[in-house]
Protein backbone atom coordinates (compact mmCIF):
# COMPACT_ATOMS: atom_id res chain seq x y z
CA UNK A 1 0.00 0.00 0.00
CA UNK A 2 2.65 2.33 0.97
CA UNK A 3 4.57 1.62 -2.08
CA UNK A 4 1.46 2.59 -4.64
CA UNK A 5 1.41 6.39 -2.01
CA UNK A 6 4.65 6.67 -2.65
CA UNK A 7 5.11 5.71 -6.50
CA UNK A 8 1.49 7.65 -6.93
CA UNK A 9 3.52 10.71 -5.23
CA UNK A 10 6.50 10.03 -7.32
CA UNK A 11 4.15 10.46 -10.54
CA UNK A 12 2.77 13.56 -9.00
CA UNK A 13 5.78 15.30 -8.95
CA UNK A 14 6.81 14.41 -11.79
CA UNK A 15 3.64 15.87 -13.42
CA UNK A 16 4.23 19.18 -11.62
CA UNK A 17 1.30 18.06 -9.45
CA UNK A 18 1.23 19.58 -5.79
CA UNK A 19 -1.50 16.72 -4.06
CA UNK A 20 -1.24 18.32 -0.90
CA UNK A 21 -4.82 19.31 -1.41
CA UNK A 22 -5.84 16.11 -1.54
CA UNK A 23 -4.39 14.71 1.62
CA UNK A 24 -7.80 14.15 3.21
CA UNK A 25 -9.10 12.29 0.09
CA UNK A 26 -6.88 9.16 0.29
CA UNK A 27 -8.27 7.45 -2.94
CA UNK A 28 -8.08 10.80 -4.82
CA UNK A 29 -4.46 11.44 -4.18
CA UNK A 30 -3.75 7.73 -5.66
CA UNK A 31 -5.84 9.07 -8.88
CA UNK A 32 -4.77 12.20 -8.81
CA UNK A 33 -1.63 11.33 -12.10
CA UNK A 34 -4.73 9.68 -13.87
CA UNK A 35 -6.16 12.96 -14.66
CA UNK A 36 -5.28 15.63 -16.99
CA UNK A 37 -4.28 19.41 -15.56
CA UNK A 38 -8.00 20.25 -16.16
CA UNK A 39 -9.25 17.76 -14.02
CA UNK A 40 -6.74 18.18 -11.16
CA UNK A 41 -8.14 21.39 -11.09
CA UNK A 42 -11.56 20.24 -10.79
CA UNK A 43 -10.46 18.10 -8.49
CA UNK A 44 -9.07 21.06 -6.00
CA UNK A 45 -12.17 22.89 -6.64
CA UNK A 46 -14.35 20.49 -4.79
CA UNK A 47 -11.80 19.38 -2.29
CA UNK A 48 -12.12 23.42 -1.39
CA UNK A 49 -15.73 23.22 -1.37
CA UNK A 50 -16.16 20.18 1.02
CA UNK A 51 -16.64 17.34 -1.27
CA UNK A 52 -14.02 14.97 -0.08
CA UNK A 53 -16.66 12.12 0.28
CA UNK A 54 -17.21 12.13 -3.51
CA UNK A 55 -14.25 10.04 -3.66
CA UNK A 56 -14.57 7.97 -0.43
CA UNK A 57 -15.56 4.66 -2.93
CA UNK A 58 -12.90 5.14 -5.48
CA UNK A 59 -11.06 2.12 -6.41
CA UNK A 60 -6.90 1.82 -6.66
CA UNK A 61 -5.08 3.37 -9.72
CA UNK A 62 -5.90 0.36 -12.70
CA UNK A 63 -8.96 -0.24 -11.79
CA UNK A 64 -12.26 2.05 -13.18
CA UNK A 65 -9.76 4.41 -14.30
CA UNK A 66 -11.97 5.19 -17.44
CA UNK A 67 -14.83 5.76 -14.88
CA UNK A 68 -12.76 8.35 -12.92
CA UNK A 69 -12.04 10.10 -16.10
CA UNK A 70 -15.66 9.70 -17.14
CA UNK A 71 -16.33 11.11 -13.44
CA UNK A 72 -14.19 14.30 -14.16
CA UNK A 73 -15.84 15.18 -17.61
CA UNK A 74 -19.34 15.05 -15.94
CA UNK A 75 -17.70 17.16 -13.18
CA UNK A 76 -16.54 19.35 -16.06
CA UNK A 77 -20.03 19.65 -17.51
CA UNK A 78 -21.73 20.37 -14.58
CA UNK A 79 -19.79 23.50 -14.02
CA UNK A 80 -19.18 24.74 -17.51
CA UNK A 81 -23.07 24.78 -17.97
CA UNK A 82 -23.99 26.48 -14.55
CA UNK A 83 -23.49 30.31 -14.50
CA UNK A 84 -20.32 31.15 -11.77
CA UNK A 85 -19.91 27.18 -11.94
CA UNK A 86 -20.14 24.21 -9.66
CA UNK A 87 -18.85 26.09 -6.90
CA UNK A 88 -20.79 29.00 -7.05
CA UNK A 89 -23.92 26.33 -7.41
CA UNK A 90 -22.65 24.71 -3.88
CA UNK A 91 -22.48 28.06 -2.12
CA UNK A 92 -25.58 29.19 -3.30
CA UNK A 93 -27.14 25.79 -2.28
CA UNK A 94 -25.64 26.27 1.32
CA UNK A 95 -27.34 30.13 1.35
CA UNK A 96 -30.86 28.34 0.71
CA UNK A 97 -30.26 25.35 2.53
CA UNK A 98 -29.90 27.30 5.55
CA UNK A 99 -32.64 29.35 4.79
CA UNK A 100 -34.85 27.21 4.37
CA UNK A 101 -33.64 25.42 7.66
CA UNK A 102 -34.67 28.58 9.47
CA UNK A 103 -38.02 28.72 7.79
CA UNK A 104 -37.42 31.68 5.98
CA UNK A 105 -40.12 32.99 4.12
CA UNK A 106 -39.08 34.20 0.60
CA UNK A 107 -41.17 37.39 0.66
CA UNK A 108 -39.99 38.44 4.18
CA UNK A 109 -40.83 41.88 4.53
CA UNK A 110 -43.71 42.07 1.08
CA UNK A 111 -46.96 42.61 1.40
CA UNK A 112 -49.26 41.14 -1.29
CA UNK A 113 -52.02 43.18 -2.64
CA UNK A 114 -53.33 42.61 -6.18
CA UNK A 115 -52.14 44.52 -9.08
CA UNK A 116 -53.80 45.85 -11.66
CA UNK A 117 -53.87 44.68 -15.63
CA UNK A 118 -55.37 45.00 -18.78
CA UNK A 119 -58.34 42.63 -18.96
CA UNK A 120 -59.24 41.84 -22.08
CA UNK A 121 -63.01 40.64 -23.74
CA UNK A 122 -62.93 38.22 -26.66
CA UNK A 123 -64.25 39.83 -29.53
CA UNK A 124 -64.64 43.19 -28.60
CA UNK A 125 -63.45 46.32 -30.30
CA UNK A 126 -60.34 46.43 -27.99
CA UNK A 127 -59.81 42.96 -28.26
CA UNK A 128 -59.86 43.69 -32.19
CA UNK A 129 -57.29 46.41 -32.47
CA UNK A 130 -55.14 44.51 -30.34
CA UNK A 131 -55.17 41.76 -32.14
CA UNK A 132 -54.13 44.00 -35.27
CA UNK A 133 -51.68 45.30 -33.53
CA UNK A 134 -50.12 42.13 -32.25
CA UNK A 135 -50.72 40.94 -36.18
CA UNK A 136 -48.50 43.56 -37.30
CA UNK A 137 -45.64 42.97 -34.68
CA UNK A 138 -45.58 39.53 -35.08
CA UNK A 139 -42.98 39.81 -38.12
CA UNK A 140 -40.63 41.28 -35.07
CA UNK A 141 -40.96 38.12 -32.68
CA UNK A 142 -39.18 35.31 -31.96
CA UNK A 143 -41.22 32.12 -29.96
CA UNK A 144 -39.44 30.26 -27.45
CA UNK A 145 -40.90 27.28 -26.11
CA UNK A 146 -39.50 25.46 -23.13
CA UNK A 147 -40.08 21.69 -23.53
CA UNK A 148 -37.45 19.84 -21.11
CA UNK A 149 -39.68 18.96 -18.96
CA UNK A 150 -40.88 15.14 -17.95
CA UNK A 151 -44.31 15.63 -17.27
CA UNK A 152 -44.06 12.96 -14.30
CA UNK A 153 -47.78 14.43 -13.37
CA UNK A 154 -48.77 13.29 -16.43
CA UNK A 155 -47.75 9.90 -16.50
CA UNK A 156 -46.54 9.49 -19.57
CA UNK A 157 -43.66 8.09 -21.44
CA UNK A 158 -43.49 9.89 -24.33
CA UNK A 159 -42.66 13.99 -25.15
CA UNK A 160 -45.75 16.00 -24.05
CA UNK A 161 -45.31 17.80 -27.52
CA UNK A 162 -46.12 14.81 -29.44
CA UNK A 163 -49.42 13.95 -27.65
CA UNK A 164 -52.46 14.94 -29.94
CA UNK A 165 -53.84 18.58 -28.64
CA UNK A 166 -57.49 16.55 -29.96
CA UNK A 167 -58.65 13.37 -31.45
CA UNK A 168 -60.22 14.32 -34.01
CA UNK A 169 -57.42 15.41 -36.39
CA UNK A 170 -54.90 13.73 -34.02
CA UNK A 171 -53.01 16.82 -34.70
CA UNK A 172 -50.00 17.22 -31.86
CA UNK A 173 -49.36 20.05 -29.85
CA UNK A 174 -45.40 20.38 -31.78
CA UNK A 175 -47.20 20.71 -35.04
CA UNK A 176 -50.20 23.11 -34.10
CA UNK A 177 -47.50 25.59 -32.43
CA UNK A 178 -45.50 25.26 -35.30
CA UNK A 179 -48.67 26.05 -37.89
CA UNK A 180 -49.64 28.80 -35.49
CA UNK A 181 -46.38 30.29 -36.02
CA UNK A 182 -46.39 30.17 -39.67
CA UNK A 183 -49.90 31.36 -39.87
CA UNK A 184 -49.07 34.50 -38.23
CA UNK A 185 -45.88 34.81 -39.77
CA UNK A 186 -47.55 35.44 -42.75
CA UNK A 187 -50.26 37.34 -41.61
CA UNK A 188 -47.98 39.40 -40.39
CA UNK A 189 -45.95 39.52 -43.92
CA UNK A 190 -49.11 40.41 -45.79
CA UNK A 191 -49.29 43.51 -43.42
CA UNK A 192 -46.23 44.87 -43.71
CA UNK A 193 -44.88 47.26 -46.38
CA UNK A 194 -41.39 46.42 -46.14
CA UNK A 195 -39.27 42.93 -46.32
CA UNK A 196 -40.62 40.03 -44.33
CA UNK A 197 -38.47 37.72 -42.23
CA UNK A 198 -39.25 34.19 -40.97
CA UNK A 199 -40.12 34.31 -37.58
CA UNK A 200 -37.19 32.06 -35.53
CA UNK A 201 -38.44 29.45 -33.50
CA UNK A 202 -36.19 28.06 -30.12
CA UNK A 203 -37.52 25.16 -28.64
CA UNK A 204 -35.81 24.06 -24.78
CA UNK A 205 -35.19 20.35 -24.66
CA UNK A 206 -33.33 18.23 -21.86
CA UNK A 207 -31.86 14.99 -22.02
CA UNK A 208 -35.53 13.71 -21.10
CA UNK A 209 -37.02 15.15 -24.37
CA UNK A 210 -34.18 15.90 -26.89
CA UNK A 211 -33.59 13.51 -28.73
CA UNK A 212 -37.34 12.50 -29.06
CA UNK A 213 -38.38 16.40 -29.97
CA UNK A 214 -35.57 16.13 -33.03
CA UNK A 215 -37.20 13.02 -34.26
CA UNK A 216 -40.55 14.25 -34.15
CA UNK A 217 -39.39 17.02 -36.30
CA UNK A 218 -37.22 15.58 -38.60
CA UNK A 219 -39.76 12.64 -39.43
CA UNK A 220 -42.67 15.33 -40.02
CA UNK A 221 -40.74 17.88 -41.98
CA UNK A 222 -40.60 20.40 -39.43
CA UNK A 223 -44.29 20.63 -39.65
CA UNK A 224 -43.45 22.71 -42.85
CA UNK A 225 -41.00 24.93 -41.25
CA UNK A 226 -37.89 25.41 -42.17
CA UNK A 227 -35.42 23.31 -40.69
CA UNK A 228 -33.32 26.95 -40.21
CA UNK A 229 -35.91 28.37 -38.84
CA UNK A 230 -36.06 25.91 -35.56
CA UNK A 231 -33.32 25.99 -33.10
CA UNK A 232 -33.05 23.39 -30.68
CA UNK A 233 -31.36 24.70 -27.13
CA UNK A 234 -30.88 21.65 -24.33
CA UNK A 235 -30.91 22.57 -21.03
CA UNK A 236 -28.21 20.44 -18.80
CA UNK A 237 -29.58 19.11 -15.46
CA UNK A 238 -27.90 19.99 -11.81
CA UNK A 239 -26.34 18.31 -9.33
CA UNK A 240 -28.33 17.33 -6.34
CA UNK A 241 -27.71 17.64 -3.62
CA UNK A 242 -27.52 15.27 0.37
CA UNK A 243 -27.73 17.42 3.08
CA UNK A 244 -27.66 20.96 4.47
CA UNK A 245 -23.91 21.33 3.79
CA UNK A 246 -24.82 20.77 0.42
CA UNK A 247 -22.29 17.90 0.31
CA UNK A 248 -23.22 16.52 -3.80
CA UNK A 249 -25.62 13.48 -3.94
CA UNK A 250 -23.48 10.51 -5.65
CA UNK A 251 -25.35 8.28 -8.47
CA UNK A 252 -27.08 5.33 -6.62
CA UNK A 253 -26.05 3.09 -9.35
CA UNK A 254 -22.52 4.18 -9.68
CA UNK A 255 -19.93 5.52 -7.48
CA UNK A 256 -18.43 7.21 -10.36
CA UNK A 257 -21.25 9.79 -11.16
CA UNK A 258 -22.92 12.76 -9.11
CA UNK A 259 -26.65 12.07 -9.12
CA UNK A 260 -28.62 14.74 -11.34
CA UNK A 261 -32.12 16.30 -11.66
CA UNK A 262 -33.77 18.81 -13.71
CA UNK A 263 -32.83 22.67 -12.92
CA UNK A 264 -36.50 24.09 -14.69
CA UNK A 265 -37.47 26.10 -16.81
CA UNK A 266 -35.59 29.54 -15.98
CA UNK A 267 -32.40 27.83 -17.78
CA UNK A 268 -34.66 28.92 -21.00
CA UNK A 269 -32.29 32.56 -19.76
CA UNK A 270 -29.32 31.32 -19.76
CA UNK A 271 -28.81 29.24 -22.56
CA UNK A 272 -31.07 31.73 -25.07
CA UNK A 273 -28.10 34.15 -23.26
CA UNK A 274 -24.69 31.96 -23.47
CA UNK A 275 -26.10 30.10 -27.44
CA UNK A 276 -25.78 33.47 -29.16
CA UNK A 277 -29.12 33.28 -30.47
CA UNK A 278 -30.60 36.93 -28.54
CA UNK A 279 -27.79 38.45 -29.92
CA UNK A 280 -28.86 37.17 -33.65
CA UNK A 281 -32.19 37.85 -32.92
CA UNK A 282 -31.43 41.43 -31.80
CA UNK A 283 -28.97 42.62 -35.08
CA UNK A 284 -31.48 40.57 -36.96
CA UNK A 285 -33.78 43.78 -35.53
CA UNK A 286 -36.36 41.56 -33.64
CA UNK A 287 -38.02 43.58 -31.35
CA UNK A 288 -40.17 40.56 -28.81
CA UNK A 289 -39.33 37.03 -27.70
CA UNK A 290 -42.58 35.30 -26.49
CA UNK A 291 -42.59 32.15 -24.18
CA UNK A 292 -44.47 29.32 -23.93
CA UNK A 293 -45.39 25.69 -22.31
CA UNK A 294 -46.04 22.41 -24.07
CA UNK A 295 -49.01 21.42 -23.38
CA UNK A 296 -51.62 24.42 -24.39
CA UNK A 297 -53.98 23.79 -27.01
CA UNK A 298 -55.38 27.08 -26.37
CA UNK A 299 -52.38 29.37 -26.74
CA UNK A 300 -52.04 30.70 -29.97
CA UNK A 301 -55.71 32.10 -29.79
CA UNK A 302 -54.21 34.45 -27.17
CA UNK A 303 -51.06 35.61 -28.60
CA UNK A 304 -51.75 38.03 -30.97
CA UNK A 305 -53.91 40.32 -28.79
CA UNK A 306 -51.53 40.28 -25.78
CA UNK A 307 -48.40 40.76 -28.03
CA UNK A 308 -50.85 43.54 -29.44
CA UNK A 309 -50.80 44.57 -25.62
CA UNK A 310 -47.32 44.35 -25.04
CA UNK A 311 -46.59 46.53 -28.29
CA UNK A 312 -48.96 48.86 -27.58
CA UNK A 313 -48.46 49.54 -23.96
CA UNK A 314 -44.46 49.13 -24.65
CA UNK A 315 -44.15 46.35 -21.83
CA UNK A 316 -40.52 45.34 -21.16
CA UNK A 317 -42.44 42.26 -19.67
CA UNK A 318 -45.86 40.77 -19.92
CA UNK A 319 -47.30 37.76 -18.40
CA UNK A 320 -50.47 36.14 -19.98
CA UNK A 321 -52.97 35.00 -17.04
CA UNK A 322 -56.22 34.01 -16.68
CA UNK A 323 -58.69 34.13 -13.69
CA UNK A 324 -57.86 31.62 -11.04
CA UNK A 325 -59.35 29.27 -9.01
CA UNK A 326 -58.01 29.00 -5.58
CA UNK A 327 -55.59 26.92 -4.90
CA UNK A 328 -55.43 26.25 -8.56
CA UNK A 329 -52.30 24.56 -9.54
CA UNK A 330 -51.32 27.56 -11.05
CA UNK A 331 -49.15 30.87 -9.33
CA UNK A 332 -50.86 33.70 -8.89
CA UNK A 333 -49.14 37.42 -10.34
CA UNK A 334 -49.05 39.49 -7.17
CA UNK A 335 -47.85 43.24 -6.05
CA UNK A 336 -45.38 42.79 -4.07
CA UNK A 337 -44.42 45.65 -1.93
CA UNK A 338 -41.43 46.11 0.75
CA UNK A 339 -41.89 47.78 3.81
CA UNK A 340 -39.06 49.67 2.30
CA UNK A 341 -41.24 51.17 -0.38
CA UNK A 342 -40.08 48.75 -2.93
CA UNK A 343 -42.75 47.08 -5.18
CA UNK A 344 -42.96 44.71 -7.93
CA UNK A 345 -45.19 42.42 -10.13
CA UNK A 346 -44.62 38.96 -9.72
CA UNK A 347 -45.55 35.60 -10.19
CA UNK A 348 -46.12 33.65 -6.70
CA UNK A 349 -45.94 30.05 -7.65
CA UNK A 350 -49.49 28.02 -6.13
CA UNK A 351 -47.53 26.29 -3.23
CA UNK A 352 -45.99 29.89 -1.70
CA UNK A 353 -49.15 32.21 -2.51
CA UNK A 354 -51.31 30.21 0.81
CA UNK A 355 -48.70 30.63 3.30
CA UNK A 356 -47.53 34.41 2.66
CA UNK A 357 -50.98 35.40 2.42
CA UNK A 358 -51.82 34.11 5.77
CA UNK A 359 -48.33 34.87 7.33
CA UNK A 360 -49.64 38.92 5.72
CA UNK A 361 -53.08 39.32 7.13
CA UNK A 362 -55.09 36.94 5.37
CA UNK A 363 -56.03 34.48 7.69
CA UNK A 364 -58.10 32.21 4.96
CA UNK A 365 -55.30 32.22 2.88
CA UNK A 366 -55.42 31.10 -0.97
CA UNK A 367 -59.72 31.69 -1.10
CA UNK A 368 -62.09 32.73 -3.64
CA UNK A 369 -63.92 36.25 -3.40
CA UNK A 370 -67.11 36.98 -4.40
CA UNK A 371 -66.38 36.77 -8.20
CA UNK A 372 -65.80 32.68 -7.42
CA UNK A 373 -62.64 33.53 -8.21
CA UNK A 374 -58.90 34.11 -6.63
CA UNK A 375 -58.40 37.96 -6.50
CA UNK A 376 -54.96 37.02 -8.45
CA UNK A 377 -55.05 36.36 -11.85
CA UNK A 378 -53.63 32.91 -12.67
CA UNK A 379 -49.62 32.99 -14.15
CA UNK A 380 -50.41 30.83 -17.13
CA UNK A 381 -46.45 31.58 -17.84
CA UNK A 382 -46.40 32.84 -21.39
CA UNK A 383 -44.65 35.21 -20.94
CA UNK A 384 -43.61 38.29 -23.70
CA UNK A 385 -40.45 40.26 -23.31
CA UNK A 386 -39.28 43.05 -25.20
CA UNK A 387 -35.52 42.33 -26.72
CA UNK A 388 -33.43 45.21 -26.17
CA UNK A 389 -34.07 45.73 -22.11
CA UNK A 390 -34.31 41.93 -22.01
CA UNK A 391 -30.78 41.64 -23.54
CA UNK A 392 -29.63 44.52 -21.78
CA UNK A 393 -30.52 42.66 -18.13
CA UNK A 394 -29.15 39.77 -19.13
CA UNK A 395 -25.60 41.40 -20.02
CA UNK A 396 -26.01 41.87 -16.66
CA UNK A 397 -26.98 38.50 -15.20
CA UNK A 398 -25.79 36.21 -17.87
CA UNK A 399 -29.46 34.98 -17.60
CA UNK A 400 -29.12 33.45 -13.67
CA UNK A 401 -32.67 33.56 -12.23
CA UNK A 402 -33.47 33.68 -8.85
CA UNK A 403 -33.37 29.63 -7.43
CA UNK A 404 -34.79 28.26 -5.14
CA UNK A 405 -34.45 24.73 -3.35
CA UNK A 406 -37.64 22.45 -1.77
CA UNK A 407 -35.93 19.91 0.46
CA UNK A 408 -38.42 17.20 1.93
CA UNK A 409 -37.30 16.38 5.57
CA UNK A 410 -37.07 13.38 6.96
CA UNK A 411 -38.12 15.45 10.34
CA UNK A 412 -38.74 18.36 12.57
CA UNK A 413 -35.09 18.53 13.02
CA UNK A 414 -34.46 19.57 9.38
CA UNK A 415 -31.34 17.63 9.66
CA UNK A 416 -31.35 15.27 6.76
CA UNK A 417 -33.58 14.78 3.69
CA UNK A 418 -35.63 11.94 2.99
CA UNK A 419 -34.14 12.28 -0.68
CA UNK A 420 -31.54 13.91 -2.31
CA UNK A 421 -32.71 17.73 -3.59
CA UNK A 422 -31.68 20.66 -6.29
CA UNK A 423 -31.85 24.11 -7.01
CA UNK A 424 -34.23 25.02 -9.37
CA UNK A 425 -35.01 28.28 -10.88
CA UNK A 426 -38.62 29.37 -12.98
CA UNK A 427 -38.48 31.88 -16.06
CA UNK A 428 -41.47 33.36 -14.75
CA UNK A 429 -38.83 34.76 -12.19
CA UNK A 430 -36.98 36.95 -14.79
CA UNK A 431 -38.89 39.79 -13.49
CA UNK A 432 -37.20 39.86 -9.75
CA UNK A 433 -33.93 41.20 -10.71
CA UNK A 434 -35.04 44.40 -13.10
CA UNK A 435 -35.26 47.53 -11.55
CA UNK A 436 -38.51 49.41 -10.40
CA UNK A 437 -38.30 51.41 -13.75
CA UNK A 438 -38.58 48.37 -15.90
CA UNK A 439 -42.65 48.39 -17.47
CA UNK A 440 -43.94 45.34 -16.17
CA UNK A 441 -47.81 44.44 -17.18
CA UNK A 442 -49.73 41.41 -17.18
CA UNK A 443 -53.03 40.76 -19.44
CA UNK A 444 -55.92 38.96 -18.56
CA UNK A 445 -57.52 36.62 -20.91
CA UNK A 446 -61.04 34.58 -20.77
CA UNK A 447 -59.96 30.95 -19.49
CA UNK A 448 -61.75 29.00 -22.30
CA UNK A 449 -59.80 31.24 -25.07
CA UNK A 450 -56.30 31.26 -23.61
CA UNK A 451 -55.64 28.08 -21.15
CA UNK A 452 -56.39 24.52 -21.49
CA UNK A 453 -53.35 22.83 -20.27
CA UNK A 454 -52.59 18.75 -20.43
CA UNK A 455 -50.51 17.95 -16.90
CA UNK A 456 -52.62 15.52 -14.87
CA UNK A 457 -52.96 11.61 -15.37
CA UNK A 458 -56.79 10.72 -16.08
CA UNK A 459 -56.80 9.38 -11.83
CA UNK A 460 -54.95 12.39 -10.64
CA UNK A 461 -57.66 14.74 -12.78
CA UNK A 462 -60.97 12.57 -11.29
CA UNK A 463 -59.84 13.80 -7.69
CA UNK A 464 -59.61 17.45 -8.59
CA UNK A 465 -62.04 19.37 -6.37
CA UNK A 466 -65.91 20.05 -8.36
CA UNK A 467 -65.42 23.59 -9.90
CA UNK A 468 -61.73 23.30 -10.19
CA UNK A 469 -59.79 22.51 -13.94
CA UNK A 470 -59.00 18.86 -14.60
CA UNK A 471 -56.02 20.28 -16.77
CA UNK A 472 -55.73 16.73 -18.18
CA UNK A 473 -55.62 15.38 -21.19
CA UNK A 474 -59.98 14.66 -21.63
CA UNK A 475 -60.18 18.73 -20.51
CA UNK A 476 -57.48 20.00 -22.68
CA UNK A 477 -59.03 18.50 -25.88
CA UNK A 478 -62.76 19.86 -25.08
CA UNK A 479 -61.47 23.05 -24.23
CA UNK A 480 -60.58 23.20 -27.88
CA UNK A 481 -63.83 22.50 -29.33
CA UNK A 482 -65.45 24.64 -26.51
CA UNK A 483 -63.30 27.66 -27.43
CA UNK A 484 -64.07 26.82 -31.33
CA UNK A 485 -67.75 26.68 -30.36
CA UNK A 486 -67.56 30.11 -28.93
CA UNK A 487 -65.88 31.66 -31.42
CA UNK A 488 -67.93 30.27 -34.34
CA UNK A 489 -70.69 31.70 -32.39
CA UNK A 490 -69.23 35.21 -31.68
CA UNK A 491 -68.51 35.10 -35.40
CA UNK A 492 -72.22 34.80 -36.04
CA UNK A 493 -72.77 30.94 -36.59
CA UNK A 494 -75.48 29.03 -34.04
CA UNK A 495 -74.12 26.38 -32.40
CA UNK A 496 -75.77 24.09 -30.34
CA UNK A 497 -74.89 23.98 -26.47
CA UNK A 498 -72.90 21.61 -24.93
CA UNK A 499 -73.96 18.22 -23.12
CA UNK A 500 -72.24 16.87 -20.35
CA UNK A 501 -70.61 14.13 -20.49
CA UNK A 502 -68.12 12.06 -18.13
CA UNK A 503 -65.13 10.46 -19.36
CA UNK A 504 -62.28 8.58 -17.20
CA UNK A 505 -63.75 10.05 -13.72
CA UNK A 506 -64.33 13.58 -15.21
CA UNK A 507 -67.38 15.72 -15.85
CA UNK A 508 -66.98 17.60 -19.13
CA UNK A 509 -68.86 19.36 -21.33
CA UNK A 510 -68.98 18.70 -24.86
CA UNK A 511 -69.57 20.87 -27.40
CA UNK A 512 -69.30 20.20 -31.56
CA UNK A 513 -66.00 18.65 -32.56
CA UNK A 514 -64.87 21.42 -34.48
CA UNK A 515 -61.41 22.52 -35.71
CA UNK A 516 -59.64 24.07 -38.56
CA UNK A 517 -56.07 24.83 -39.40
CA UNK A 518 -54.34 27.91 -37.71
CA UNK A 519 -54.45 29.41 -41.23
CA UNK A 520 -57.87 29.00 -41.79
CA UNK A 521 -58.10 31.59 -38.88
CA UNK A 522 -55.96 32.89 -35.82
CA UNK A 523 -57.52 36.03 -35.29
CA UNK A 524 -61.27 36.79 -34.38
CA UNK A 525 -61.09 39.24 -37.52
CA UNK A 526 -59.82 36.16 -40.33
CA UNK A 527 -62.63 34.22 -38.69
CA UNK A 528 -65.78 36.33 -38.68
CA UNK A 529 -64.57 37.39 -42.36
CA UNK A 530 -64.84 33.72 -42.94
CA UNK A 531 -68.43 32.92 -41.43
CA UNK A 532 -71.47 34.81 -43.04
CA UNK A 533 -74.79 34.23 -43.62
CA UNK A 534 -77.19 31.29 -41.43
CA UNK A 535 -75.42 28.94 -40.29
CA UNK A 536 -75.71 26.53 -38.23
CA UNK A 537 -73.86 23.56 -36.30
CA UNK A 538 -75.32 20.58 -34.22
CA UNK A 539 -73.83 19.65 -31.38
CA UNK A 540 -73.58 16.40 -32.78
CA UNK A 541 -71.53 17.55 -35.29
CA UNK A 542 -67.89 17.73 -36.15
CA UNK A 543 -65.76 19.87 -38.90
CA UNK A 544 -62.26 20.00 -39.82
CA UNK A 545 -61.44 22.48 -41.81
CA UNK A 546 -57.88 22.23 -43.47
CA UNK A 547 -57.91 24.78 -46.32
CA UNK A 548 -57.13 28.70 -46.18
CA UNK A 549 -59.34 30.25 -48.11
CA UNK A 550 -62.47 28.26 -47.18
CA UNK A 551 -65.80 30.41 -46.67
CA UNK A 552 -68.78 29.19 -44.48
CA UNK A 553 -72.04 30.80 -45.83
CA UNK A 554 -75.83 29.64 -44.44
CA UNK A 555 -73.78 26.20 -43.61
CA UNK A 556 -75.94 23.84 -41.40
CA UNK A 557 -74.27 21.25 -40.28
CA UNK A 558 -75.57 18.48 -38.38
CA UNK A 559 -73.10 15.39 -39.06
CA UNK A 560 -69.29 15.22 -40.20
CA UNK A 561 -67.86 17.84 -42.54
CA UNK A 562 -63.83 18.01 -43.63
CA UNK A 563 -62.80 20.40 -45.95
CA UNK A 564 -59.31 19.90 -47.51
CA UNK A 565 -58.61 22.05 -50.08
CA UNK A 566 -54.80 23.23 -51.43
CA UNK A 567 -54.20 26.95 -50.19
CA UNK A 568 -54.57 29.12 -53.53
CA UNK A 569 -58.25 27.38 -53.81
CA UNK A 570 -61.09 29.72 -52.59
CA UNK A 571 -63.97 27.24 -51.27
CA UNK A 572 -66.82 28.51 -50.62
CA UNK A 573 -69.63 26.23 -48.17
CA UNK A 574 -73.03 26.85 -48.81
CA UNK A 575 -75.54 24.46 -48.03
CA UNK A 576 -77.01 22.95 -49.66
CA UNK A 577 -74.86 23.37 -52.98
CA UNK A 578 -70.76 23.01 -52.77
CA UNK A 579 -69.98 26.66 -54.74
CA UNK A 580 -66.37 26.45 -55.27
CA UNK A 581 -63.64 27.99 -57.50
CA UNK A 582 -60.01 28.37 -57.94
CA UNK A 583 -57.52 25.47 -58.52
CA UNK A 584 -58.75 22.48 -57.13
CA UNK A 585 -60.10 21.78 -54.00
CA UNK A 586 -61.77 18.57 -52.29
CA UNK A 587 -64.25 17.82 -49.82
CA UNK A 588 -63.59 14.94 -48.19
CA UNK A 589 -66.24 13.96 -46.49
CA UNK A 590 -69.74 15.00 -45.84
CA UNK A 591 -72.66 12.50 -43.40
N1 LIG B 1 -39.88 22.55 -18.23
C1 LIG B 1 -38.63 22.60 -18.80
O1 LIG B 1 -38.47 22.95 -19.97
N2 LIG B 1 -37.57 22.24 -18.02
C2 LIG B 1 -37.69 21.85 -16.73
O2 LIG B 1 -36.66 21.56 -16.09
C3 LIG B 1 -38.98 21.82 -16.16
C4 LIG B 1 -40.06 22.17 -16.95
P1 LIG B 1 -44.64 22.17 -15.62
P2 LIG B 1 -45.85 23.59 -13.39
O3 LIG B 1 -49.14 25.96 -16.64
O4 LIG B 1 -49.84 27.69 -15.76
C5 LIG B 1 -45.75 26.11 -14.29
O5 LIG B 1 -44.03 21.07 -14.87
O6 LIG B 1 -45.20 23.08 -12.17
C6 LIG B 1 -41.03 22.97 -19.05
C7 LIG B 1 -45.56 27.48 -13.66
O7 LIG B 1 -44.40 27.41 -12.83
O8 LIG B 1 -45.84 21.89 -16.45
O9 LIG B 1 -47.22 23.12 -13.70
C8 LIG B 1 -42.08 21.91 -19.25
O10 LIG B 1 -41.74 21.06 -20.32
C9 LIG B 1 -46.80 27.91 -12.90
O11 LIG B 1 -46.62 29.21 -12.37
O12 LIG B 1 -44.91 23.42 -14.64
O13 LIG B 1 -45.90 25.18 -13.22
C10 LIG B 1 -43.33 22.75 -19.46
O14 LIG B 1 -43.45 23.15 -20.79
C11 LIG B 1 -48.00 27.91 -13.81
O15 LIG B 1 -47.92 28.99 -14.63
C12 LIG B 1 -43.07 23.99 -18.60
O16 LIG B 1 -41.69 24.03 -18.36
C13 LIG B 1 -48.14 26.59 -14.56
O17 LIG B 1 -46.89 26.13 -15.15
C14 LIG B 1 -43.83 23.98 -17.29
O18 LIG B 1 -43.54 22.80 -16.56
C15 LIG B 1 -49.09 26.76 -15.73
Amino acid sequence: MASTVDSAAEQLSKLGIDGAFADSAPNLKKNLHLLSSEQVELAKMLMEMGQSHLFEKWAAPGVDDNEKRAFFDQVAKLNSSYPGGLKSYIKTARELLADSKAGKNPFDGFTPSVPTGEVLKFGDDTFINYEQAGVKEAKNAAFVLVAGGLGERLGYNGIKVALPAETTTGTCFLQNYIECILALQESSCRLAEGKCQEIPFAIMTSDDTHSRTQELLESNSYFGMKPTQVKLLKQEKVACLDDNDARLAMDPKNKYRIQTKPHGHGDVHALLYSSGLLKEWHDAGLKWVLFFQDTNGLLFKAIPASLGVSATKQYHVNSLAVPRKAKEAIGGITRLTHADGRSMVINVEYNQLDPLLRATGFPDGDVNCETGYSPFPGNINQLILELGPYMEELKKTGGAIKEFVNPKYKDASKTSFKSSTRLECMMQDYPKTLPPSAKVGFTVMDTWLAYAPVKNNPEDAAKVPKGNPYHSATSGEMAIYCANSLILRKAGAQVDDPVQEVFNGQEVEVWPRLTWKPKWGLTFSEIKNKVSGSCSVSQKSTMVIKGRNVVLEDLSLNGALIIDSVDDAEVCYIMPILRYGGQSCKISEIV
